[in-house]
């Protein structure tokens, strides 16, 4: 018998509700002990409100709802009671101790979900997508997550793996019953079929591309040497007065981060300390933080400032990101001369292939041009948001497995090569095919995934 759990499974800290959930076969037995009542008497899926008492001293607690969902149908498949507190975090702690008391013990992170995916409640797949919307940073990537959480990757993986079912019971019964090779006419039609298997499943792995860039986004560091706008551009990117902004050279010391959402794309923005050689032990730890940050991000902004020319220190700071992905930024436009576009364009042209954006951090002018430009070299081509997108990096790698099994055997059984030998690369692809779906997991692997979901989930 498993173990009844608890968990608080809303946020810690103070809201209007916060709900107290319970689930193993002693969740009735433990909130009848709450009610104060002997004989439990819930009806399963009605919410009902009662006061919930401290069985020892017998004081009222609070006055809370309570939902009963009876075994199998509940979330983990389990008996499962919700009750719905004020949320102050001393009742909910103190609820959650009466229960412990009572013998249940504290949920492990993802146990909840665990359950469900041991009594056939959800498959692995979905059971992260669940994980995966709590954790969403922007509506697209939730988008996703519920779409996965719907069954539409295990959807779309199953008639792949039907099809490499009916491949391994052609092969193998050729093994059984054929003394000779496999007939000309079936080999081909074996090879067809370990094709349109293969290009299947690229054809869903080619999305993670995108799946990632909406889910995971990218980190964009704004650098350069002292004064050149930095923490002036951080700020108009995100709408606020967020990093302090002088004439002061050296004004930005720690780095700042702050996030943005780009044509539904997350951006982790970082406004850095200036570059620049310094005798000053906190500005010298700034830049070697900044230093940190440039080899750390996704993309490098280079910002210089146009209304004067361009110094030693700009030069250096563009020639050390050339073989990242980066972007060079001509700030202050605004008060630039007429001649600093050519005069900074032609310096910068002999440094970088990349070409100038021009922007004012002031007036704004161009930075939604920036913005585009920020996102532009990660963007897989095609529209991403419609379609179902594979965003997890277990998923994809098992899928890569998969085809690259499936594209060795094509190799094996062209070479005529023994129907055993064949068959070992499929068997392999559609265990990985069922890790992702959770059909052939190993309890380890479990573990692992679930020790990333949060605790009362
Ligand atoms: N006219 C004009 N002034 C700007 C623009 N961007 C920044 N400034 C001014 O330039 C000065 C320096 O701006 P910051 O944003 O603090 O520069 P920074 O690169 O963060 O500087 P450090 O933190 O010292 O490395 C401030 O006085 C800003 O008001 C711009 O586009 N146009
Ligand atoms: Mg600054």
């Amino acid at each position: 018998m498993a173990a009844t759990i608890v968990a608080l499974a809303t946020p810690q800290g103070r809201s209007g509700i916060g709900v107290i959930r319970l689930s193993g076969d002693d969740s009735v037995k433990i909130a009848a002990a709450l009610i104060g009542l002997n004989e439990p008497d819930l009806t399963p899926r009605q919410a009902s409100l009662y006061n919930l008492k401290d069985p020892v001293t017998g004081e009222t607690l609070d006055s809370a709802l309570v939902t009963y969902f009876r075994a199998p149908n509940s979330f983990t498949g389990e008996d499962v009671v919700e009750i719905s507190c004020h949320g102050s975090p001393v009742i909910l702690r103190e609820v959650v101790d009466v229960c412990l008391a009572e013998g249940a013990r504290l949920a492990e992170p993802g146990e909840f979900s665990l359950r469900a995916l041991g009594n056939g409640r959800i498959n692995l797949a979905e059971a992260e997508a669940i994980r995966d919307l709590i954790d969403s940073q922007t509506a697209a990537a939730a988008r996703q997550a519920v779409r996965q959480m719907h069954g539409e990757f295990s959807a779309r993986l199953q008639p792949i793996t039907d099809a490499l079912l009916d491949i391994i019971v052609i092969l193998e019964s050729a093994l059984e019953f054929v003394e000779d090779d496999l007939p000309e006419a079936q080999a081909d039609k074996v090879r067809a079929g370990m094709v349109g298997v293969s290009d299947a499943i690229r054809r869903i792995s080619a999305t993670f591309k995108a799946g990632k860039l909406i889910r995971e986004g990218i980190s964009v560091a704004l650098v350069g040497r002292p004064n050149v706008g930095k923490s002036s551009l951080f700020n108009y990117l995100l709408g606020s007065d967020r990093a302090i902004v002088t004439e002061i050279a050296g004004t930005t010391r720690d780095q700042l981060r702050e996030r943005l959402v780009v044509n539904d794309i997350p951006i982790s923005l970082i406004d850095t300390a200036g570059l620049r050689e310094t005798v000053d032990t906190v500005e010298s730890i700034g830049v070697e933080r900044s230093r940190k940050t440039m080899a750390d991000a996704d993309i490098v902004v280079v910002i210089v400032d146009a209304s004067v020319d361009l110094e030693n220190e700009d030069i250096e700071i563009i020639r050390s990101v050339k073989d990242v992905t980066h972007l060079i930024v001509a700030n202050k436009m605004d008060i630039a001369p007429v001649d600093a576009t050519r005069k900074i364009g032609a310096l910068i042209g002999e440094l970088t292939k990349s070409e100038l954006i021009l922007i004012s951090a002031k007036t704004g002018h161009s930075v939604d041009l920036l913005k585009r430009n920020l996102i532009a070299p990660f963007s897989p081509g095609e529209a991403p948001s419609t379609g179902f997108l594979v965003s997890d990096a277990r998923h994809y790698n098992l899928l890569v497995r998969a085809s690259a099994e499936i594209e060795n055997s094509i190799e094996l059984l062209d070479t005529r090569a023994s129907e055993e030998l064949t068959l070992i690369g499929l068997h392999n692809a559609l265990r990985y095919l069922g890790q992702i779906t959770g059909e052939s997991t190993t309890e380890d692997m479990l573990t692992r995934i679930f020790s990333t979901f949060c605790i009362g989930k």
